[in-house]
């Protein structure tokens, strides 16, 4: 196979953020330097990119004039028009200045929450303005580090505050936006709220407009909880809740390390692009990764270019797999097809199962599930011999 090349039809979309990531990290300092928007822009598009994403903070530092405001949106909008990059979705940073040290949408101080909030309304108009239709939340400091300090209840009371506002700002401004909860189980906090994809959509359904509000999950927080990140994603698309899509790459529980996509659980990484394909995600294919702190700026693009490699490589692996007639078979005798009945035929209810005799228990625990088969043909086809 042929090293694949992306073009924008692949709908490839990036962070301003992970390019523009100058390599600081709890231990040290930024070992690059401060990335030009504009420039992230040209360098995504020449590498094949489609779309871009960026927290307001990205593109207009904090605490910056109306008129400097003004200034950096025409010169990005002219980046956009010029490069013909597409701005997917758009996102707050609620994390990083000392105000949200506590978080931001369930602070215990109720003025940083009024403040929260207005940030990600300003923000929204922005988004609107340059035609995101998804806008991400990642509480990253909604949580806590102690056990009496945050009464969970009450903060997840205020969180579905937080966003029943947000939803009726989106309905009365008539926004064509959706929002995507993306859950995370630590860091930069000790324990975040909303850790994982089921709290998320679990949370979801307490909220006022439950429709307009769904998941965003990224690979390396659910592995970092220790689940398996593509049941995560088929459960959400199961929900109809998969609104957009964080690929990056993390080998199992520990700090997050925010690899590019591919690199880490490599496996892993084959069967989230098997489910997105199954599914029928239609959205962007999202990269929310780190280019680690050894590397200059050409190592940033490398990753970069990686990331859309590696996933058009996982999606022609998928594709073979899912093509391969002796595939087929072993899902057959794996009784894939036969997962897709319904337990219970038209028509019947429990009575009829009830009535029913007991088949042959110790038959039926005898039979192999021939699951072996099956994923060892999906290894041979994601290790190449196939
Ligand atoms: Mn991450």
């Amino acid at each position: 196979m042929a090293i694949p090349t992306p073009v924008p039809d692949d709908k490839f979309s990036f962070g301003l953020w992970t390019v523009a990531y100058p390599g600081r990290d709890p231990f040290g300092e930024p070992t690059r330097g401060t990335m030009d928007p504009v420039h992230a822009l040209e360098k995504l598009a020449e590498l094949g990119a489609y779309g871009v994403n960026f927290h307001d903070d990205d593109l207009i530092p904090f605490g910056s004039s109306d008129s400097e405001r003004t200034a950096i949106i025409e010169r990005w909008k002219k980046g956009l028009a010029s490069t013909g990059l597409a701005v997917t979705t758009a996102t707050t940073n609620l994390f990083s200045h000392p105000v949200f040290k506590d978080g931001g949408f369930t602070s215990n101080d109720r003025d940083v929450r009024r403040f929260a909030i207005t940030k990600v309304m300003r923000n929204l108009d922005l988004a609107a303005e340059l035609g995101a239709t998804t806008y991400v939340c990642w509480g990253g400091r909604e949580g806590a580090e102690s056990g009496a300090a945050k009464d969970v209840q009450a903060a997840l009371q205020r969180y579905k505050e937080a966003f029943d506002v947000l939803g009726e700002y989106v309905v009365d401004q008539g926004y064509d936006i959706r929002f995507a909860i993306e859950p995370k189980p630590n860091e930069p906090r000790g324990d975040i709220l909303l850790p994982t994809i089921g709290h998320a959509l679990a949370f979801i359904e307490m909220l006022e407009r439950p429709e307009s509000v769904g998941v965003n999950p990224e690979i390396g927080h659910e592995e970092m909880a220790g689940v398996n990140a593509a049941h995560g994603y088929a459960q959400a698309m199961w929900q109809g809740k998969l609104f957009h899509i964080d690929l990056n790459g993390q080998t199992g529980p520990r700090y997050d390390q925010d690899f590019r996509f591919g690199a880490g659980n490599a496996r892993g990484a084959f069967w989230v692009v098997d489910t997105l394909l199954q599914g029928g995600y239609d959205g962007p294919i999202h990269f929310d990764f780190k280019t680690p702190r050894t590397e200059d700026e050409d190592g940033v693009w490398v990753a970069a270019a990686a990331c859309m490699t590696n996933y058009l490589i996982l999606r022609e692996k998928s594709r073979a797999f899912r093509a391969d007639p002796e595939v087929q078979e072993a899902l057959e005798a794996a009784r894939l097809p036969e997962l897709a009945v319904p337990t219970l035929a038209d028509g019947e209810g429990w009575r009829e199962l009830r009535a029913e005799a007991d088949p042959d228990v110790e038959a039926l625990g005898a039979r192999g599930a021939a699951f072996e088969q099956l994923d060892q043909l999906a290894l041979e086809h994601l290790y190449g011999v196939r």
